[in-house]
């Protein structure tokens, strides 16, 4: 088993503060936390999704949201969704936004790997591909981008390094030790 963990770290003061990503790449999931802060008003829902690029010249060329099997917009629990749709965040007390999310279709390996692309928190409520706008089936009817981040990887396991280090470790004295052999007999 490998965890790889990623973060996406927002500017600013609209919306701050670090995403952290953890994959567990045999379970294949990935877990979304982390506290941000905002000078937003209270209880309210805000659309949160990966978007295509990582290209942070603007929010808007962070492209659209994240779709490598050509599905309609929807929310995280439906099967027709984007992999990027991670539905919304809730501002709560004090301009807080508590991240909690697991979610299966946002791995950080592989060919459907997240790395390098965007999160961006946009101005509204995501209607999860449910609302009769005219773009409900394609971005939720979410508004416009106030805040966005490039995800980057951050590092392997701990515990995948370990294992890695011990067989070194104990390949380093073999040698250590067949060499010492060879001078001293
Ligand atoms: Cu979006
Ligand atoms: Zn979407």
């Amino acid at each position: 088993m490998a965890i790889l963990t990623a973060t996406c770290v927002l500017l600013g003061i609209v919306i701050n503060g670090t995403i952290n990503f953890s994959y567990d790449n045999e379970a294949r999931e990935t877990k979304v936390t982390g506290n941000l802060m905002t000078n937003l008003g209270e209880t309210t829902k805000h659309g949160f999704h990966v978007h295509t690029s990582g290209n942070m010249t603007t929010c808007k060329t962070t492209g659209g949201h994240y779709n490598p099997h050509g599905k309609l917009h929807g929310g995280p629990t439906d099967t027709a969704r984007h992999a990027g749709d991670l539905g919304n965040v809730m501002v709560g007390s004090g301009g807080a936004i508590k991240l909690n999310i697991a979610d299966k279709q946002i791995p950080l390996d592989g060919e459907f790997s997240v790395v390098n692309r965007a999160i961006v928190i946009h101005a509204g409520e995501d209607d999860l591909g449910k609302g009769n706008e005219t773009d409900s089936t394609t971005t939720g009817h979410a508004g416009s981008r106030l805040n966005c981040c490039k995800i980057e990887l951050k590092e392997e396991s701990s515990g995948y390094m370990i294992t890695v280090s011990k067989s070194t470790v104990l390949a380093s004295i073999l040698l250590a030790v067949t060499w010492t052999a060879k001078f001293v007999f």
